[in-house]
């Protein structure tokens, strides 16, 4: 199944602490690249034979895989207004107010790459691609895109991705990762086939317990017997009608940054279950155990910790659904405005947003703001609000959902743990009005 054996490693701490939801930093027997690379899994790499391949010096690192050493420029030059976060990998969210479209589009959409852009994406080239299911499944499949648009019904959804670390930069004390603020969200619409009509068509046993993500990006590193991450969900959670196995974005092929030609969608989950540049799913009996799957990596403490707090690493649990969030995306914070003025924004939640409220007075009182439905689940959901102020002024906006279990948004971070993920404290914004 696994030539060029990027399918199986498990080696989480083995990783280099890049940014964001890395490993632990202690680079425990990293494999050498400079000795075993084999010229399979460079060719592999490559995407293209390697004639002379044989009389590479043992250790010798291909000029071509110089890329994986770069900040991936090329891929961001669609970008319109995002602020870089880390280079390398390259990872960039978007101001709220730029974040107001109904539908985000691709130059606004957040960037959280573990590894590089692989080349077949960043010459946007589908040849040849396949995807590969096999596991604790009856029938291994290996379908290309023709077979996915073909043998399958294809549908069309707004889903919300969010990285599990969105909101990171307010903890106190901060943790280490991409210092994202508000802005690690959207809500572009994909189009592609259901993840669970693709299982459904290998067959999923009764023994199956999780999937495990592959995608081909290249580690930093360059050595291609490594992988930047792969993560996996509940088998129930894959099963859901929901999840998506996605090879548009808004219409068009999905941009080479965000997982060209081919990617997950799992909405409600931490992003990092939406697997990009998607080859391979692998149904496992057992929890998967791909790089950063592992260690702190999108885990919380199983139990309240205080911040600040060492938790062991056997006490953290993995973490699945993304709580209820909302964001105002107009206008802008720091705006000047009149003594009645009108917000908008949107919500989310896994599930359903009920109810989104705002305040002027630091959270005194709360008035309710008009909620849309979403279009279909885990899409954003609009909301907007006429506000009026009693006198000219510094006055903050805040908003706060709340979720149809009647979970809602807190006041200030709610739960600390080591690496800052979940961060679902209200939005606020500050105006001069009147
Ligand atoms: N192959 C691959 N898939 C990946 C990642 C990655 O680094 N490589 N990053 C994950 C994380 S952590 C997030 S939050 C989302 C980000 O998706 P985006 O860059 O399209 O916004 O992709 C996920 N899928
Ligand atoms: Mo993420």
């Amino acid at each position: 199944m696994d030539s060029v054996g990027r399918g199986t490693n498990s080696d989480s701490n083995t990783d280099t602490m890049s940014a964001d939801e890395a490993s632990p930093a202690v680079e425990t027997g990293r494999r050498a690249f400079l000795k075993g690379t084999s010229l399979a899994a460079l060719t592999a790499m490559m995407g293209v034979a390697i004639p002379f391949g044989r009389f590479m010096p043992e250790g010798y690192s291909p000029v071509g895989l110089a890329h994986a050493q770069e900040p991936d420029r090329g891929v961001m030059a669609e970008k319109d207004g995002v602020t870089i976060r880390n280079e390398r990998p390259i990872n960039a969210e978007s101001p709220a107010h730029l974040l107001d479209d109904a539908v985000t589009p691709a130059n606004r959409l957040f960037v959280r790459n573990n590894g590089a852009v692989p080349f077949h994406a960043l010459d946007m080239d589908a040849s040849g691609w396949t995807l590969s299911v096999d596991g604790e499944v009856d029938t291994d499949l290996e379908l290309s895109l023709d077979d996915l648009r073909n043998d399958f019904e294809v549908v069309t959804r707004q889903l919300v991705l969010e990285c599990g670390g969105n909101g990171r930069a307010f903890f106190v004390p901060g943790a280490s990762g991409n210092q994202w603020t508000t802005g690690a969200v959207g809500c572009p619409e994909w189009t592609g086939v259901r993840l669970r009509d693709v299982l459904n068509r290998a067959g999923v046993r009764s023994s199956a317990v999780y999937t495990g993500h592959f995608g081909n990006d290249p580690h930093l590193s360059g050595d291609p017997e490594r992988i930047p991450i792969s993560r996996g969900v509940p088998i129930a959670k894959a099963l859901e009608e929901d999840a998506l196995i996605a090879f548009a974005m808004n219409g068009n092929d999905i941009p080479a940054v965000h997982g060209f030609p081919l990617r997950l969608m799992v909405p409600g989950y931490p992003g990092s279950a939406s697997q990009k540049w998607l080859t391979r799913i692998w149904v496992r009996d057992q929890v998967h155990d791909g790089p950063k799957m592992g260690g702190y990596s999108y885990r919380l403490p199983a139990y309240p910790v205080a911040p600040g707090t060492e938790v062991p690493e056997e006490d953290m649990v993995i973490m699945d659904t993304m709580p209820v969030k909302s964001l105002i995306t107009n206008p802008q914070t720091g705006a000047q405005v009149g003594r009645s003025f009108d917000i908008r924004g949107h919500a989310w939640a896994d599930g359903e947003v009920a109810k989104v409220e705002t305040s002027i007075d630091f959270g005194q009182t709360w008035q309710e703001a008009t909620l849309d439905a979403p279009v279909n689940a885990f899409a954003w959901q609009h909301f907007r609000a006429t506000i009026e102020v009693p006198q000219a002024g510094y006055y903050e906006v805040w908003a706060k959902a709340t979720d149809t279990q009647g979970r809602r948004q807190p006041i200030t971070t709610p739960g600390w743990n080591p690496r800052g993920y979940g961060n679902n404290m209200v939005h606020r914004i500050a105006v001069l009005a009147g």
